[in-house]
C-alpha cells in the first residue's frame, strides 16, 4: 500500500518537475515533496504501523525515491542556470577584437615623420645623430659660434632668455659645439631638434620651430660634399626634382655661407603669404665651417676643414605636404593631424 503510494508520489512528482517552467516552480514542487511537511514526509508517518521487514523494504524505497527526485530537481535547476547563462551571453556577446566605438588610430605628426625619415637616411649614410638641450648656454648658443656678445649678429635671431643667464637655443647650431666636444675630428653628425626665437608669428614663422643641422669635419671638405649631402637630403623627402637657387648669405660660423632657398611649393612660385610673395622660401642656409668655430671646437683649422647646414624642419614639412600655415603645425587641431 504504502509503495504503491510511493510510487505514484514518485512518479507526479517527476511529471511537475519536468513540467516546471521556472527555478520557482521547481522550488514549490520541492518544498510539496520534500519539504518536512511535504508529500513524502506524509508518507513516512505510515511507516510506523508497518512490520519490521517491510519498515527496512519501505525505509529503503524511501530514501532511494527521495534521492532520485533531489537529483531530478537538481538536475532541472542546473539545466534553468545554463539556458540562463547561454541567453545571457548570446546577449552580451562582445567582440574583443573591435576597436571600441569612437576612438581612431593615431598617426605620428608630420614632423616628426619626416623627422625620422631623415634620420634613417643619414643613419643609413653611417652619419652620427646627436642630441642637445633646448636650454643652452649663450657660449655654446652664440660665443662658440663666432658670435661674441656685442656682436651685431647676436639680433640676427631674437633671444628668449632666462634669468640664469642661459637662454632658450635660437638654433640647432650648438649641437655642432657639442659635437665638436664629443666626436673630434673626422666627424659626420646630425641633430634635429626644436629651437626658440621671440618673433613675430605669420603665415612662415613661429616663435618655436624645428631645424636640423648638418655638420661635417674632415680632410679636403669642400662645397661640393656639402651640396651632395643637401641635394640627397631634399631628393629623399620630395622624390622628384624640386627647384632651388643657391645664393650668397651671411651667418658669423661659416665662411663662405650661402642660402639654399626652394621654390615655394604651396603658390608654385607665383607668390602666396608663405613665400611672402616672392616665390621662394628660405629653407637651408649652409656654409664651409669657420676657421675660428672649429678652433674653438679643439679642432686644428690649418689641418681639418668642414661644412654645416640648418635645415628649416618645419618649412621643409611644410612645402613637403603643402601646409599653407605653420601655425598649424603645433595648433593640435585634430581636423588637421588626422590628415596624416
Ligand atoms: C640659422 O638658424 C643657422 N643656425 C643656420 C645655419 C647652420 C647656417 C649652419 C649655416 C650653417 P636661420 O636663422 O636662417 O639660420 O634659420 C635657419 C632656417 O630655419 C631658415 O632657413 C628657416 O627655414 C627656418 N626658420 C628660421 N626662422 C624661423 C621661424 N621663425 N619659423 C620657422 N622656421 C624658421
Amino acid at each position: 500500500m504504502l509503495e504503491s503510494q510511493l510510487q505514484a508520489l514518485a512518479a507526479s512528482a517527476q511529471q511537475r518537475i519536468d513540467a516546471a517552467a521556472s527555478p520557482d516552480a521547481l522550488e514549490a514542487v520541492r518544498v510539496e515533496v520534500l519539504g518536512r511537511k511535504g508529500a513524502l514526509a506524509e508518507v513516512s508517518k505510515g511507516m510506523g504501523k508497518l512490520t519490521p521487514t517491510d519498515r527496512v523494504r519501505i525505509g529503503k524505497l524511501l530514501n532511494s525515491t527521495k534521492t532520485t527526485l533531489e537529483s531530478a530537481l537538481d538536475a532541472r535547476l542546473k539545466s534553468f542556470a545554463d539556458a540562463a547563462l547561454a541567453a545571457r551571453l548570446d546577449a552580451e556577446w562582445l567582440d574583443v577584437t573591435l576597436p571600441a566605438p569612437g576612438t581612431r588610430p593615431g598617426a605620428l605628426h608630420p614632423l616628426t615623420r619626416i623627422q625620422q625619415e631623415l634620420e634613417d637616411l643619414f643613419t643609413s649614410m653611417g652619419v652620427a645623430v646627436l642630441d642637445g638641450p633646448e636650454v643652452e648656454s649663450e657660449y655654446n648658443n652664440f660665443d662658440a659660434l663666432n658670435i661674441p656678445p656685442d656682436h651685431p649678429a647676436r639680433d640676427m635671431q631674437d633671444t628668449f632668455w632666462l634669468s640664469s643667464g642661459q637662454c632658450l637655443r635660437t638654433h640647432t647650431s650648438p649641437v655642432q659645439v657639442r659635437g665638436m666636444a664629443k666626436l673630434g675630428p673626422p666627424l659626420l653628425m646630425i641633430a634635429p631638434g626644436r629651437v626658440f626665437r621671440n618673433e613675430e608669428v605669420d603665415a612662415s614663422h613661429e616663435h618655436t620651430f624645428y631645424q636640423l643641422e648638418g655638420m661635417m669635419v674632415d680632410r679636403n671638405v669642400s662645397i661640393a660634399h656639402m651640396l651632395y649631402f643637401m641635394r640627397t637630403l631634399l631628393k629623399h623627402i620630395f622624390n622628384r626634382e624640386v627647384t632651388v637657387r643657391l645664393r650668397p648669405g651671411y651667418f658669423p660660423f661659416v665662411e663662405p655661407g650661402f642660402e639654399l632657398d626652394i621654390q615655394c611649393l604651396i603658390c608654385n612660385g607665383s607668390g602666396c603669404p608663405v613665400c611672402k610673395q616672392s616665390g621662394w622660401v628660405e629653407l637651408l642656409p649652409c656654409g664651409l665651417v669657420h676657421p675660428n668655430v672649429l678652433r674653438m671646437g679643439g679642432i686644428d683649422p690649418d689641418r681639418w676643414g668642414g661644412f654645416a647646414f640648418g635645415l628649416g624642419l618645419t618649412r621643409l614639412v611644410m612645402m613637403r605636404y603643402g601646409i599653407d600655415d605653420i601655425r598649424w603645425l603645433q595648433s593640435g587641431d585634430l581636423r588637421f593631424l588626422r590628415q596624416f
